[in-house]
């Protein structure tokens, strides 16, 4: 391997990756991104828009998430209709008060100002594959639908063309494509059919859904992410103005690394589908002015702001309900939490919060009280590997205590009608299955791993405390976080912060030089005048992002 990619290479291959697949990621990222035609319906999807994109009386309707992945698929679709299509093309977004999905509210409206001539194409992105009334009301009207999707569909799916690798033509080769590779995909066969563009143009979206909706990273994955980050941090990114205005706003230019989209740009993204405003992030990528980009980053940024305002609050609230019910706590195995309105994008975030207030909690979920239906994300505490929010929700929703879910095993989404008895039945449902998963698991074999083997990727020294380093791997996506080791470290001082006793910064010594480091909550030790070895993730220093530091994972003695 290219000396240049040494370190990447050896962090790739600890986690498994083949030679072949090290040698493709890092030296011909374009040999793993797989032949779009090979997607299964891909091809019929875009021959059928190229008959709607044609004709100048149609009209298209793209429907949207509000979460990144939906944004980023909306965007690329809508950009590519606009580009070809010589009809009307409008993208749409549901409100996350609507529910998720195609709802029956915009077909109504899609159908209702239809005249009897129209040619309408929906076609829905990031979501569709459970929206089997919604795509018969449509078809009822005339109407031609398209699903490009990559949730699991359940037993009966809608009558349409439907691309998606989970769907009713299963496609495993295909399972680790998030909504907006789907889309991409589809459109580059859209493309190749006109013999226009590149769509690696596209890739920075690409790169944003895939992290955001935390895809496998397998081979293809990491290339299309690679191909988005070395777009975003070269020139060409100025033809994306409003995602350029964003990371010139969260000080990223030439810095754009999966971690920066991950921590900086896909949270504020996000903030705006939590706050139910997911079209100001679009508006955001079809700005077309300096003046637009600067006002809308600006807004993104509020919103952001008042997002964590809303969570701070949030997390008081699971503080506070948490000690006032210490006592009879264990008699009790599900928390939850039931809210105004205004907390719906935000009840899996608090709901999580729980298990940081009490570890040992299998089950919590928070609910927003809209009028007429409470809707809510559920959580499960993933030391209890027997337990399955999809199976539970799959029994609630056959009790009829709800009346949509979606999600995977340790985190979902529902709703239910609103009504206090349903909330109540729900409580005593899930406490009656952690109680019946209990007792299964006891009566089975479990066993829990006592591996207290410690892991690292490799040394390193004082001086790999730099940009160059960084460089020379965080270009690579990692589901594990690569975890440096540097051994022999004499620890001179410490002192604890004023705002909070468990953080701690130490003084290392090390060849005749300082390193600060600081650690951050219970993972600190009393270690003064001592020689010590660290364990943890390199990255950019909280004061200065021109400096490195580790995020300590442990101090071994
Ligand atoms: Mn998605």
């Amino acid at each position: 391997m290219i000396e240049k990619y040494k370190l990447a290479d050896t962090l790739l291959a600890n986690r498994g990756y083949t030679e072949e697949e090290r040698q493709h990621i890092l030296l011909e990222p374009y040999k793993s991104i797989q032949n779009p035609y090979k997607l299964k319906n891909a091809e019929s999807a875009a021959k059928l828009i190229k008959t709607f994109c044609d004709n100048h009386n149609s009209e298209i309707y793209v429907f949207a998430d509000y979460d990144v992945d939906g944004l980023t698929s909306g965007f690329i679709m809508g950009d590519v209709l606009n580009k070809l299509s010589k009809g009307y093309v409008s993208v749409l977004f549901p409100n996350r008060s609507d529910g998720y999905g195609l709802n029956f509210y915009t077909c109504q409206k899609i159908v209702e100002h239809k005249s009897e001539d129209d040619n309408i194409l929906v076609i829905t992105v990031d979501n569709g594959i459970t929206c089997v009334e919604q795509v018969k009301y449509l078809k009822d009207n005339g109407i031609q639908v398209i699903v490009l999707d990559h949730h699991e569909s359940k037993d009966i799916v809608p009558d349409c063309l439907i691309v998606d690798a989970h769907g009713p033509d299963k496609d495993p080769a295909h399972y680790h494509l998030c909504g907006c590779s789907i889309v991409f995909k589809v459109c580059q066969i859209l493309m190749d059919l006109y013999n226009k563009y590149d769509m690696l143009d596209y890739t920075p979206f690409v790169a944003l859904g895939t992290l955001a909706d935390m895809m496998d990273l397998t081979e293809e994955n990491i290339s299309l992410i690679r191909y988005g980050i070395d777009y975003m941090n070269s020139d060409d990114i100025k033809k994306w103005k409003g995602l350029y205005w964003l990371i010139d706003y969260c000080g990223l230019n030439d810095r754009v690394y999966p971690n920066s989209l991950k921590f900086d740009i896909i949270p504020k993204l996000n903030a705006c589908g939590r706050m139910n405003n997911i079209e100001l992030a679009y508006s955001l990528f079809t700005a077309e002015s300096d003046s637009e980009c600067e006002r809308i980053t600006n807004t993104i940024a509020e919103l952001n702001d008042k997002r964590k305002d809303l969570t701070k609050s949030a997390k008081t609230l699971v503080h506070d309900a948490i000690y006032a019910r210490s006592d009879e706590w264990f008699d009790d195995h599900v928390f939850y939490l039931a809210l105004q309105p205004e907390y719906s994008g935000i009840c899996g975030v608090i709901a999580t919060q729980a298990f940081q207030e009490h570890e040992r909690l299998p089950i919590s979920f928070v609910i927003a009280q809209n009028s007429d239906v409470y809707t809510g994300s559920i959580r499960i505490n993933d030391i209890y590997p027997f337990l399955d929010s999809q199976e539970l929700l799959n029994q609630e929703l056959n009790a009829g205590t709800i009346n949509f879910f979606g999600g995977h095993k340790c985190a979902a989404g529902f709703s239910m009608p609103a009504n206090e008895n349903n909330l109540n039945n729900f409580v005593v449902h899930i406490n009656e299955y952690i109680k019946n998963k209990f007792n299964e698991y006891v009566s089975g074999n479990g066993q829990v791993s006592t591996d207290n083997s410690i892991y690292y990727d490799t040394e390193i020294t004082y001086d790999d405390f730099c940009e160059s380093f960084y460089k020379s791997y965080a270009f690579i996506p990692f589901k594990d976080e690569p975890v440096f080791y540097w051994k022999d470290v004499y620890c001179m001082s410490s002192h604890t912060s004023k705002s909070n006793p468990l953080n701690i910064e130490y003084k290392f010594v090390k060849d005749s030089r300082i390193k600060d480091i600081w650690v951050w909550g219970e993972k600190n030790k009393n270690i003064d005048k001592q020689t010590v070895g660290l364990l943890g993730n390199i990255v950019p220093d909280f004061r200065n992002r021109n400096r490195y530091t580790m995020d300590i994972q442990d101090i071994v003695r």
